[in-house]
């Protein structure tokens, strides 16, 4: 063998051992996160995903982003995850019932799971509460909600009983559940007629799906010429809105408030005439996104566990204020 080859292989080993060397210590150092998303389009998703990346560089640690939009995706997201020697993660999961699937792959990886949003269930349909959560307080969100549409209703001087509420529902997922019966019981405390309540069950938590389930209800009830609307998020709430303009109902017949704050209000709140989407309770997405991606970041680096379950407020954003509040929940 000449030489040179042996001389070449040699350098070619002790560089390779260096370069292992170096990784080793990386890795021992390097703290990454996944953070998993059920609706990685909308932008209360991107804004979660976008605040953990910002807290990461500023605490140090990186922040894969991934979306997982049903159960196969979501294991395929751990799995990179895991092949890229990511510690935990966070995930808002796009059916709560994969709790305990997500767990065992995670716990098969030693990973850390932090849930936000949408709170994982077990077999019986309750809570995992081994599971630490990070989530609006549903209910109390949702009687702000019914709040706002009353206090318009009394605004324009409507009569209740003539007026028809359409309740766009998800009730598999606890937190639209919460946020839906709050609203009902502020607006029946305050007089709503309870059986001009119609509901639209949607698929999904997006506008398509609440557009799909609200059109037919509104045909059926042709009858009413004013309608209130509310729903999980304001997406939805979008979707409702969208499907009485079907109707020939404008803005001065309809009355929809929304949940989130995110760029979807934005833009509607931005349209230089007025739809029937009156306002929305807005929910920091940057808290949500950056407290649960530096408790995940602390409880790898100091085992410090995050607390079972943490609720977030809400603010009433409507087109007079939406820039104010904007500004003040950072969003
Ligand atoms: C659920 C909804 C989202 C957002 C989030 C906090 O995941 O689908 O739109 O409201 O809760």
């Amino acid at each position: 063998m000449p030489m040179t080859t042996t001389f070449t292989r040699l350098a070619l080993s002790a560089g390779l051992a260096l370069a292992t060397v170096g990784a080793t210590q990386a890795a021992e150092e390097d703290v990454k996160i996944g953070f998993i998303v059920k609706k990685p389009e909308q932008a209360w998703f991107i804004n979660e995903q976008e605040a953990a990346t910002q807290a990461g560089e500023e605490l140090g640690f990186s922040v894969v982003r991934l979306g997982g939009e049903d159960g196969q995706e979501v294991l395929s997201a751990i799995d990179n995850l895991n092949s890229q020697g990511a510690q935990g993660f966070v995930i808002c999961p796009p059916d709560v019932r994969l709790g305990p699937a997500i767990m065992n792959r995670a716990n098969q990886y030693g990973m850390k799971v932090v849930t936000v949003d949408d709170r994982f269930v077990n077999g019986s349909g309750e809570p995992m509460e081994e599971v630490p959560h990070l989530g609006m307080s549903g209910y109390k969100i949702g009687q702000q909600v019914g709040e706002a549409i009353a206090a318009e209703m009394e605004a324009r001087g409507w009569d209740p009983q003539e007026v028809a509420a359409l309740r766009i529902t998800n009730y598999e997922l606890p937190t639209a559940k919460e946020r839906t019966d709050g609203a009902t019981d502020a607006l029946v405390e305050w007089g709503f007629p309870a059986e001009n309540v119609f509901d639209a069950p949607q698929q999904n938590t997006d506008t398509s799906s609440a557009f799909s389930a609200a059109s037919p209800v509104i045909s059926q009830r042709g009858e009413f010429e004013h309608w209130i609307i509310y729903a999980l998020n304001e997406e939805s709430v979008l979707g409702g809105v969208r499907a009485t303009e079907q109707y020939g109902l404008g803005a001065e017949d309809v009355i929809g408030v929304g949940i989130n704050g995110s760029g979807a209000a934005f833009a509607e709140f931005s349209r230089s005439n007025p739809t029937g989407f009156h306002g929305t309770v807005a929910v920091s997405s940057t808290q949500h996104g950056r407290q649960t991606a530096e408790s995940l970041y602390r409880w790898i680096t100091e085992g410090e566990e995050p607390p079972a379950n943490t609720e977030t407020s809400g603010t009433l954003m409507t087109r007079d204020n939406w820039q104010d509040v904007r500004a003040e929940l950072g969003l």
